[in-house]
């Protein structure tokens, strides 16, 4: 049975898909953009009022890395949100009106179902390669975004594995696919992990700083700010490379690269003390206070438009 305040299972997660966008027709519209290794349909939700013509958008992932639970219960939580305050909540109708959100809820589904039944602690994909046992790639590492060159690794047993090439993994390429499809409409990339409290920009491939650094920063401070206010839960923003590690691959730098200027990587709660096992209880209060964040992206790329 489905709950936001649970860790729902992909099978859960996959009938919520179907009836949210059942019962909401005017707001929501599903699209599947390819399927898993394993053979899972790859769902993205489309939340807008509909207009006849192309609206911009953003675009909203989560759970690419499959231990990450919170992550795409905060995309489950942000269509829930979006769903319930358009009409009432200014700020959500005017987005809505005049944008779309591209929510892809679980992008490693293979690896998120892996992680219930088998092993908790599972990071990567599930995809075989020849001759090696070991199973997965990372899919944070597996985009075209200085490919394997530093932070990521070429031993198919790492849990940092870049894959045999880029975008060897079929969900990589499915959500690549999409976005440079659509990478005229879109204007902004956030993608969900978690932990540690960041909220960070390109670049991580590279110590060089974005061209777009100081109003990437601003915005990143501005948006920590707004998700403090509520429980003061507090975050560190920068840019990846200099405020966690150099890692290539990114889909952060990949969609930043491709030209969608608010590209974003949160790390939601906690500093470590539960890390990847956050407690349920925390779902509800680390969902409001993302909210807020994303919430304040949102304006600043409407205003941007
Ligand atoms: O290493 C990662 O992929 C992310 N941290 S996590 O603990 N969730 O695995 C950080 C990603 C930052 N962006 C890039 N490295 N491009
Ligand atoms: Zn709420
Ligand atoms: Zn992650």
């Amino acid at each position: 049975l489905h709950s936001y305040t649970k860790y729902n299972t992909w099978d859960t997660v996959l009938s919520w898909i179907n009836s949210i966008a059942s019962s909401n027709p005017s707001l929501v519209s599903k699209q599947v953009i390819g399927n898993t290794f394993e053979g899972r349909p790859m769902t993205l939700l489309k939340l807008g009022k509909s207009s006849g013509t192309t609206k911009p958008s953003i675009f909203l992932d989560c759970g690419i890395h499959a231990r990450e639970w919170i992550s795409p219960a905060f995309c489950q939580w942000f269509v829930k949100e979006a769903l319930e305050t358009y009409g009432s909540d200014s700020q959500m109708t005017s987005l809505l009106d005049q944008m779309d959100v591209y929510v892809l809820p679980v992008f490693n589904i293979d690896g998120y179902e892996y992680s219930h039944t088998t092993n908790r602690m599972w990071r990567k994909t599930r995809s075989k390669l020849s001759g090696s046992s070991c199973l997965g790639t990372d899919p944070n590492r597996n985009f075209d975004a200085g490919w394997c060159t530093v932070g990521a690794s070429s031993n198919p047993c790492s849990e940092t594995f870049c894959g045999s090439t880029p975008e060897s993994e079929i969900e990589v390429k499915n959500v690549a696919d999409f976005i440079r499809k659509n990478k005229s409409s879109i204007k902004a990339y956030l993608t969900i992990h978690s932990y540690s409290q960041l909220l960070l920009f390109p670049y991580s491939y590279s110590y060089n700083l974005a061209a777009d650094h100081s109003e990437l920063m601003s915005v990143a401070q501005g948006a920590s700010a707004a998700l403090t206010s509520l429980y003061g839960t507090r975050y560190t923003s920068g840019p990846g490379a200099s405020t966690i590690y150099l890692a290539a691959g990114g889909s952060d730098d990949w969609a930043y690269d491709l030209g969608v200027k608010y590209s974003y990587t949160f790390e939601l709660r906690d500093t470590g003390y539960h890390g990847f096992l956050l407690p349920e209880s925390q779902i509800k209060p680390t969902c409001e206070e993302t909210m807020l964040a994303v919430k304040y992206i949102a304006a600043h790329v409407q205003k941007n438009l």
